[in-house]
């Protein structure tokens, strides 16, 4: 278990590092929504600061005064349990509250939650676990806000970057080669001891039969290959709802992907840049990796195959897809009351990816972690790598 002088350090630095990835921003960044899987960036300062208010001051620290008792409603972002809020879609519609009245809205409860934890003698366990689930809720966000960032970017026509110093392609110098998992019982999920989500525990066995995976993730030039040999007009290679959804949204290729005078070019977070062939491929949905697959006659790994062969490769700049849907291990327990809403309710229709990305948190990446994303999503990193 976390001590209370630990948080205090994780909660400082986590506050710190949210408000680092926006201060390359311009104030009208903060407000735009372009669809409605993406937040304004003032909605997640917003919102991971109600977290803490909602879920640590309000029912621990005696006589709390609320910032402004409109907050619950313009920042809860999906506890029903907790209360009326505002709809999804609406999250980039409000210029009020401000940028500034966000900023003062974070230090307003930075500053409360630092005094409860630097003054309250011998917080319960109960207590510490809330605060720490808020820290790493924040992380999550930090992912979020990144990838949201980009999007509001990447769709601007003038394509503006956002930082020179934010490098997303870390190549893979090494030669490719396959790692052979021989057939067994293993055991999968999180041990204890250290900070993991209530969708990791349980931990518990699984069979594997004998597979192959690749130490390298997919590249741009790989997809390159299925693109050229036809693999989006290839029926037979998609599910038949990722060919609806190619063809409902003319999609030809991953997102942010752009052929300029012939020359294809991928926007990143540094701005426009030439494709790079060796990167490892970004922004694909469940479905092109899967259909990559198919035409490579090979598949995806299951989100337990990954963990258990996770130690022989390297990964973390990418998002991994897997096969495996979003469910509850075994002895899967949620928490009580509205934390329980956290993970178990999106049990359903959501595949898991494994891995991080280079736009996870610091401190934010483990190999039991399981990202989970409806199959048609690829705003995040996610790329894939193949087993056979
Ligand atoms: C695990 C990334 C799917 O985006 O809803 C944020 C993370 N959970 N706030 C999401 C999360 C609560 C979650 N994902
Ligand atoms: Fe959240």
């Amino acid at each position: 278990m976390i001590s209370q002088e630990e948080l205090f350090k994780l909660f400082s630095e986590t506050r710190a590092d949210s408000e680092k990835i926006c201060s390359y921003l311009e104030t009208e960044d903060y407000v735009v929504q372009p669809v409605v899987d993406i937040s304004p960036p003032k909605w997640h300062l917003g919102h991971t600061t109600w977290f803490f208010e909602e879920f640590v001051l309000k029912k621990y620290q005696k006589d709390y005064k609320l910032f402004d008792e409109n907050s619950a409603y313009v920042f809860n972002s999906y506890y029903e349990s907790v209360g009326e809020k505002v709809i999804r879609t609406d999250r980039g519609n409000l210029s009020r509250p401000t940028v500034d009245w966000v900023y003062k809205y974070r230090n307003y409860v930075s500053n409360a939650l630092s005094k409860f934890l630097s003054t309250s003698k011998d917080l319960s366990e109960d207590i510490l676990k809330v605060i720490e689930i808020g820290c790493h809720h924040e992380k999550q966000h930090q992912e979020l806000l990144l990838t949201d960032i980009k999007y509001i970017l990447g769709k601007n026509p003038l394509l503006p970057e956002y930082n020179q110093q934010f490098e997303e392609n870390i190549i893979q110098n090494f030669p490719k080669d396959w790692i052979k998992i021989s057939e067994g019982i293993y055991e999968v999920g999180h041990k204890g001891g250290s900070f993991a989500y209530d969708n990791e525990f349980g931990r518990h066995k699984t069979y594997l039969n004998d597979f192959e995976i690749s130490n390298k993730l997919v590249t741009n030039a790989e997809f390159l290959e299925f693109m050229k040999a036809g693999g989006y007009e290839d029926v037979l290679l998609w599910h038949a709802e990722g060919w609806d959804w190619i063809n409902t949204n003319g999609i030809k290729a991953p997102f942010y992907w752009h052929k300029i005078e012939g020359q294809l070019h991928q926007y990143t977070l540094q701005g426009l840049q030439k494709l790079n062939p060796d990167a490892p491929l970004a922004h694909i949905s469940y479905y092109e990796a899967f259909a990559f697959a198919q035409w490579k006659r090979m598949r995806l790994p299951t989100e337990f195959e990954w963990e258990i062969a996770q130690e022989h490769f390297e990964w973390g700049s990418r998002w991994e897809w897997t096969e495996s849907a979003y469910m509850p291990y075994p002895n899967y327990q949620k928490a009580d009351g509205a934390l329980g809403e956290y993970n178990g309710k999106f049990m359903v229709n959501q595949k898991v990816l494994r891995g991080s990305s280079v736009a996870t948190s610091t401190k934010h990446s483990r190999p039991t972690y399981r990202n989970f994303f409806h199959p048609h999503l690829r705003w995040q990193f996610t790329g894939l790598r193949l087993v056979k």
